[in-house]
């Protein structure tokens, strides 16, 4: 699994940019002896952005980048100079993307458009220049403000994947063999369990050229919300999506208890997933006459609409994507991001060995060489006077 491209949790260690510190100069010039205050402003420090990109599907790039820092604000000049501001740094994003706090594991936001930024650290604000602080009682100010520190932070980034549809079932229950035949994705399939060990994402073309998004997750088993089989790790894969599709294969013991075991696990996971649409396919029904329907039909769970499906044969497919469709364009059932709490991370907050290497040895923060030239703290308390009227040579 460590050798996979599709990376779904990543943690990372974030750094703003320092704002640059204001000057404290003095204007200068042959018969202006005295020229008064001229100190500019500190640059401002950059931001760490988060920006979505429909484009990315996992956060396989961030793996290795995982100490992410924007630029520092320079410092003011005189002359009123202003310190230029730090560059900002990007982070691009898979669209449905987590954030936490990595300390806590509370959390913090998340990106679900494409194109949506979002500001994760602010930069520094850069210190006022001395020439802000002059008045009628201080002609000659030698204070100016240093710049706002840094602010650095670990987050995790988790993607939970916005599919329409998530498919839900045992191991070997036919879930990438319907993903295969109803979509252009081509997953893995064979007759062992956990043959799928990473979500797949498939578009499943319906009538008049319209189309919805499916995801294949790994098979769950009874006890996988105690970490059994693959666990619930991939469960959150599904949180998102509008519907979610049951699959229980026809030759299976008793279609009602692996429905209910399966139920059972998702909400252990998360209570909420229980209110979403569910639909209940039985897979493999070439292997079933007509007879051993009726039969079978008897004995089916009541709180769900349920098809016969074969991905073989092709039975019951246009049934069911038109029962799929209806569930996603209900209005009662659209889920907005919004709508949905992320718990914080906790037991399944999975932090490897690797990450912690990965936070040895990081660079301190950089100080500036006229640091120490500053004693004064950077206050939010004080009211700067902005007066952009007032030259400097007024100043004797
Ligand atoms: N007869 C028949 N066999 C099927 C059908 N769908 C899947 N199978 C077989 O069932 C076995 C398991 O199929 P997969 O699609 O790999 O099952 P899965 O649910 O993705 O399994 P995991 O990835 O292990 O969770 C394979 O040998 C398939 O050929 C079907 O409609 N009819
Ligand atoms: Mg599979």
């Amino acid at each position: 699994m460590a050798d996979s491209n599709f990376i779904d949790y990543v943690k990372i260690l974030c750094r703003s940019g320092k704002g640059g510190a204001g000057s404290r100069h003095f204007y200068r010039a042959k018969y202006v002896p005295k020229g008064g205050p001229d100190g500019g402003d500190g640059g401002r420090g950059g931001h760490i952005i988060l920006r979505g990109n429909k484009n990315m599907w996992t956060l396989l790039p961030l793996k290795y980048n995982r100490h992410v820092f924007a630029g520092n604000g320079q410092s003011g000049s005189g002359g009123r100079s202003f310190g230029k501001d730090g560059d900002d740094v990007i982070i691009e994003v898979p669209c449905g993307t987590v954030v936490f706090e990595a300390e806590t594991g509370e959390y913090l936001c998340e990106v679900n458009e494409d194109g949506e930024e979002i500001k994760l650290l602010r930069g520094g604000r850069g210190g006022l220049g001395n020439w802000h602080f002059k008045s009628a009682t201080n002609r000659t100010p030698r204070y100016a403000q240093p710049g706002e520190p840094a602010i650095e932070k670990s987050v995790i980034l988790e993607l939970k994947l916005l599919a329409d549809v998530g498919l839900v079932g045992f191991p070997n229950a036919g879930k990438s063999t319907l993903l295969s035949s109803v979509s252009a994705a081509r997953p893995k399939i064979a007759d062992y369990p956990f043959t799928t060990m990473e979500p797949q994402l498939g578009i499943v073309s319906y009538r008049d050229n319209r189309s919805f998004v499916m995801a294949d997750i790994p098979g769950i088993i009874e006890g996988a919300s105690e970490g059994k089989g693959l666990g619930l790790r991939f469960l959150r894969h599904i949180e998102r999506n509008a519907v979610l599709l049951f699959m229980v294969p026809a030759d299976a013991n008793d279609i009602r208890t692996e429905y209910e075991i399966l139920l059972r696990e998702l909400t252990q996971f998360n209570p909420e997933l229980v209110d979403k649409h569910r639909v209940l396919a039985i897979s493999k029904s070439d292997m079933l006459d007509d007879e051993l329907i009726a039969e079978m039909e008897k004995d089916l769970p009541e709180d769900i609409p349920h098809v016969f499906i074969s991905s073989v044969t092709g039975q019951g497919i246009t049934a069911l994507k038109d029962m799929l469709w209806q569930a996603i364009t209900d209005e009662s059932n659209r889920i907005e991001p919004t709508t949905i709490t992320h718990r914080p991370l906790d037991g399944h907050h999975r932090v490897r060995e690797e990450d912690e290497f990965i936070f040895e040895n990081v660079p301190t923060m950089s100080d500036d060489e006229d640091e120490e030239f500053f004693d004064e703290e950077w206050d939010d308390e004080i009211e700067y006077d902005w007066d952009d009227d007032i030259d400097p040579k007024e100043y004797e």
